[in-house]
Parts: C-alpha cells; sequence; structure tokens
C-alpha cells in the first residue's frame, strides 16, 4: 500500500518527537492570496512569529511528489516567487492527484487541516478560512473549507472568514456542521479586516488553555472535526466596516461582470480590493496573520503542557 508521502523539516520533526509546540501554516495565502514580495516577508515573519511565542512553525506545501511539513528558507522563497497559475491550488479534492503528477500545489486551509493531521500536528493558524461565497443560491460556491473543519481534528486560528464571503450563511454552514465557532476575547464574530461583525458569536473563550482543554474534550468525547478560532484583527490594524464594505462590494461587482468564477474568485477578490485600497487591506491582512500566529503557539503550547 502506499505511504502518504511526507517529508519533515529537521526541526519540525524534533519538535514532534519530543513533544513540544508545533503550529502548522498554510501556503495558498503565500502563492494565491498575496503579491510577491509582500507575500515572502510576510511567511518568513509569520514563522519568526512563531518562534518568538515558543514554537515551531511548519509550512506545509506539495513539492515533487511530497508533503513537506516545514519549508527550508530557499524553497519558501521559491513558492513565494510561483506565479499562481504554476501552482495548484489544493484542497481536498487534488491533493491526491497534484502528489500522484508530481506538481508543484499550495495548501487551502483544507489541505492544510489533512496534511497537517497526518503529521500529527494540532493547531493551524491562518489568515482568514473559506466559506460561502455571496450568491452561492446560485453558484453553489461553498468553499470546503467548511467540511474540512467538520471532519479533520485540527484547531484552526483565523480572523473570521474573509469579508468578502456572506458572513451570516457561513456561520450556520458551520453550525449545521457542528463546528465550534469560538470568538477569541469578545462577544462577537470578527470580519477578517474589521474586529467586529456585528453578528453575536456562538461561542467565547479567553484563554488559550480553554481553547486546548477543548480539543482535548472533543477528542475524548469520540466527537469528529476540528475547531475554529476567530480571533479579532487588533484594533490599530483594522480597516473600519464602512471602509471596506464599499470596496468589497466593487470588487465583487467586477468579478460578477468579468465571470470570475470558482478558485479564482478569492485571489481575484482579495487582489482587486489589495489595488482599491493602495495596499492597505494587504498590511491589515498580514497583520491579522501575524496575530493568529502568536496566539496558534500560546494554544500549541498549552495542548503540549
Ligand atoms: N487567508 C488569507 N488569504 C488567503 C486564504 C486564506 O488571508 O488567500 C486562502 C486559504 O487558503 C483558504 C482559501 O482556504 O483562501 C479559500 O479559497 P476558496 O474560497 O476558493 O475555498
Ligand atoms: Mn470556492
Amino acid at each position: 500500500m502506499t505511504q502518504a508521502p511526507l517529508t519533515y523539516a529537521p526541526e519540525v520533526a524534533d519538535a514532534l518527537a519530543q513533544g513540544r509546540p508545533v503550529v502548522a501554516l498554510e501556503s495558498t495565502i503565500i502563492t494565491h492570496g498575496m503579491p510577491w514580495p509582500q507575500n515572502l516577508e510576510m511567511a518568513e515573519t509569520v514563522e519568526a512569529t512563531i518562534r518568538e511565542g515558543g514554537a515551531t512553525p511548519a509550512t506545509i506545501a506539495v513539492m515533487g511528489g511530497r508533503i513537506h511539513v516545514g519549508l527550508t528558507p530557499e524553497a519558501l522563497r521559491a513558492l513565494a516567487q510561483t506565479p499562481p497559475a504554476e501552482a495548484m491550488k489544493l484542497s481536498r479534492a487534488d491533493l491526491a492527484v497534484c502528489l500522484a503528477t508530481g506538481r508543484t500545489g499550495a495548501t487551502t486551509v483544507a489541505a492544510t487541516m489533512i496534511c497537517a493531521h497526518l503529521a500529527g500536528i494540532r493547531v493551524f493558524a491562518t489568515g482568514g478560512i473559506g466559506g460561502v461565497h455571496r450568491g452561492a443560491e446560485d453558484s453553489f460556491d461553498i468553499s470546503a473549507d467548511l467540511q474540512e473543519l467538520a471532519q479533520t481534528p485540527v484547531t484552526v486560528v483565523a480572523a473570521g472568514a474573509k469579508a468578502i464571503l456572506d458572513l451570516p450563511k457561513t456561520w450556520e454552514v458551520l453550525e449545521t456542521l457542528g463546528v465550534p465557532v469560538i470568538a477569541y476575547g469578545q462577544d462577537n464574530l470578527p470580519a477578517f479586516w474589521s474586529r467586529d461583525s456585528g453578528l453575536r458569536a456562538p461561542l467565547r473563550m479567553d484563554s488559550p488553555e480553554q481553547i486546548a482543554a477543548a480539543a482535548d474534550m472533543r477528542a475524548a468525547l469520540g466527537l469528529r472535526g476540528g475547531q475554529l478560532v476567530a480571533n479579532p484583527i487588533p484594533v490599530e490594524a483594522e480597516i473600519a466596516q464602512d471602509v471596506i464594505l464599499p470596496v468589497i462590494e466593487q470588487a465583487l461587482a467586477e468579478a460578477q461582470a468579468q465571470g470570475i468564477a470558482a478558485k479564482a474568485v478569492t485571489p481575484f477578490l482579495l487582489s482587486r480590493i489589495f489595488e482599491l485600497t493602495e495596499g492597505r487591506s494587504l498590511e491589515s491582512n498580514i497583520q491579522l496573520v501575524l496575530n493568529n500566529a502568536r496566539l496558534a503557539a500560546r494554544i500549541a503550547a498549552a495542548m503540549t503542557a
């Protein structure tokens, strides 16, 4: 039988063998979510932030028929310089095909959760998860990230779902799927670039220890799936809802007029919002990822304590 083709960076293998905290990181945000060279700067700073938090970073990507769990500085740079058209955007549906054909692939939230779980990593930090797209009643475009949260036992730290989505529908689907959506340190759900979506969170927790204990309890109860920790962007980095919402509306209208569909939707919207805000959305996006990395490192430490 074919074995899962995992290649560990030496520091990740050591940390896992010694029971030290490890935080997984995705790579689609590098290849399809941010432009060069800010994508590399973000990826390097996120790794450094996790190290400062006392955990080992494991950025996950597919290269040469192997799942790489932790990338060398050279591999990280090469990935950041790969044009979006040359890297597959991998979710549950395409992971095995990418591996079997030896192509280069960047892992979304869903694929990163699968790989992290195979590698024995229980915590993962990202920017924002995918979710139910606006107009999903016609397009049926619902990110596979939601199904993955329902079945793979990894705690995902994000700044909510990306505000380009239909947020109320996204939270409804997660509730239906039995995924705990936990706002960190506040009563309302954050909305990616803004701290407050105006929507009340189904659950709230105020410490990494509680979040780690809830993950252990799910396992003890035999419940499948992970947890979503919705961590609000730092105040100084947020873009107010009344500023970002019209920009999102304009980007969505352009996507529709140009017939952008399927996997191209999220990358198109993110890059148009970046242009329309003259880079401000990207700076906020980077700051919220760093903030999520800090919290994820603390949760990983609590899970190994
Ligand atoms: N978070 C970001 N930027 C991104 C993403 C997350 O700050 O680009 C990526 C993640 O990999 C997520 C994906 O899984 O966008 C969702 O894509 P889709 O809507 O096509 O499922
Ligand atoms: Mn989609």
